[in-house]
């Protein structure tokens, strides 16, 4: 019984093995049959055949000299390969996510009547987000020369990004009437070379 199992199991990943390295081989096929024919393949190679030869770094007879089994065992290699440069690509995507996660965040609030830190240092080129939260009273945060302007009410979080690709110092002030002290709510934002 259990060798009865044992052989259907078998058949079916041999099956499963020729149905891979079929399609994988037509796949490869379709993919390259634009490269033009390179000079040391025999007359009547197809391109397929050159390209095939190619991607395994080896001649067209060797090629057509291959058994299935070796002709399987290099597919096999070069399926491998490319699973190896997929995972190199997901790399690429993890340092990309990481790069998203530098963005700096700099919490400021606004209250009757300042912006605390009124001053902001950043650097040229980093990324950097203003999350600015209303204490009291009813404010606007403006940076006029980095087109900055968002309303902050009282209990309200609004986040910006800061554009720092130019250096240099940056006047902030309030941009909403807000009492006596309207004038007094001043700030800077210095973004460093
Ligand atoms: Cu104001």
């Amino acid at each position: 019984m259990v060798a009865y199992y044992r052989d259907i199991f078998f058949s079916l990943h041999l099956k499963m093995k020729r149905f891979l390295a079929t399609v994988s081989i037509s796949l490869l096929f379709a993919a390259c049959s634009t490269v033009p024919q390179s000079e040391s393949s025999p007359e009547d190679a197809t391109p397929q055949e050159v390209n095939m030869a190619d991607m395994m770094g080896i001649s067209v007879e060797e090629l057509r000299n291959q058994t299935p089994e070796e002709h399987m065992e290099m597919m096999q290699k070069m399926m491998m390969k490319a699973d190896d440069a997929m995972e190199n690509e997901d790399m690429g995507m993890d340092m990309m996510e990481e790069d998203v996660m530098a963005t700096r965040v700099i919490e400021i609030t606004a209250e009757d009547w300042a912006f605390a830190p009124a001053t902001i240092t950043v650097k040229k080129g980093e990324k950097v987000q203003l999350s600015i939260t209303g204490v009291t009273g009813d404010h606007g945060y403006a940076v006029p020369d980095l087109g900055i302007n968002v309303g902050v009410i009282a209990g309200e979080t609004v986040v910006v990004d800061l554009p720092t690709d130019k250096a240099g110092e940056f006047a902030v002030r309030c941009s909403v009437p807000c009492g006596s002290g309207h004038k007094d709510m001043t700030g800077m934002i210095i973004i460093e070379e």
